[in-house]
């Protein structure tokens, strides 16, 4: 596809994210042949389109990382995007559901580097030296796509249905942490909806961001620090919906509570 047809199908999925308005998935009406690299080309013209509207990157974000998510999505190969500073939540406040189309909620390990780690070549020890801190995260997710169905590169396009991200303020120390069995339980209105455990991303959470230096390397650019970068769900995702309280417990990661409002 040329430069204009993907510019075209990035300001497309721009303007179903800003109106709310649920669109098919772009492989069924707009590219049936499209590819995950054309797909991430889609992604940072929309990302560009983005930043010329005066918003900001707030951080990478992993996604489908996990079993239980590419499961539930039936997607099997791992994702990047972007978080922006119009998404992010503040632990212990509320979001409003009229911003979302249909959003939903899934425990993440969020991991800050001191410096920047570029790809190729990277490994988890080179993760691990340039480890500052651990944090906890819940991601609210968005696909803007019906039923929340898409393919690889429909929701690679999509900036991996980016919408709402919550990351807990107290840092842990890689060596305080035992990120493999760091569970998380996701409760809303006091009933647990979900479970899931560091080891379900990738075999360790720091593999995510061994994939995202190493594909971000591809291309030139590198992992950010000083930002909390999701690893991806642990758990399924689930569905949240007006006067929801949404809390998160983890092992040794800060707590997140918040609530889903009109
Ligand atoms: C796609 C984004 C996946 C994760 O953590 O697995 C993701 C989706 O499920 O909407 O962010
Ligand atoms: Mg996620």
């Amino acid at each position: 596809m040329d430069a204009q047809e993907l510019k075209d199908i990035a300001k497309y999925l721009y303007e179903s994210e800003m109106n709310l308005t649920e669109i098919e998935k772009i492989t069924i009406t707009k590219a049936p042949r499209l590819t995950a690299e054309e797909a991430y080309q889609i992604q940072d013209y929309m990302t560009q389109m983005k930043l010329d509207d005066g918003h900001e990157i707030f951080a990478p974000k992993l996604g489908l990382t996990s079993l239980p998510k590419m499961e539930q999505m039936n997607v099997k190969n791992p994702i990047y995007g972007y978080v922006f500073d119009y998404m992010v939540v503040e632990n212990n406040e509320s979001f409003s559901v009229n911003e979302y189309i249909h959003p939903r909620v899934e425990p993440e390990i969020s991991i800050v580097l001191k410096e920047e780690l570029k790809g190729p070549g990277v490994t988890i020890e080179d993760v691990k030296e340039k480890i500052d801190y651990v944090v906890s995260s819940v991601e609210i997710l968005d696909s803007r796509y019906v039923d929340y169905q898409f393919t690889h590169p429909d929701v690679i396009a999509d900036n991996t249905s980016a919408r709402g991200a919550v990351y807990s303020e107290e840092k842990i120390n890689l060596d305080a942490i035992d990120l493999n069995n760091e569970k998380a339980i996701l409760k809303i209105n006091g009933e647990i909806k979900a479970e899931g455990i560091g080891s379900a991303v990738l075999g360790n959470p720091l593999e995510a961001i061994v994939f995202l230096a190493n594909e971000l390397g591809s291309k030139g650019m590198s992992v950010p620090a000083g930002v909390p970068i999701m690893t991806g769900g642990m758990s399924n995702a689930v569905p949240v919906k007006a006067d929801d309280r949404i809390e998160i417990d983890y092992t040794t990661l800060g707590k997140i509570r918040i609530k889903a409002t009109e």
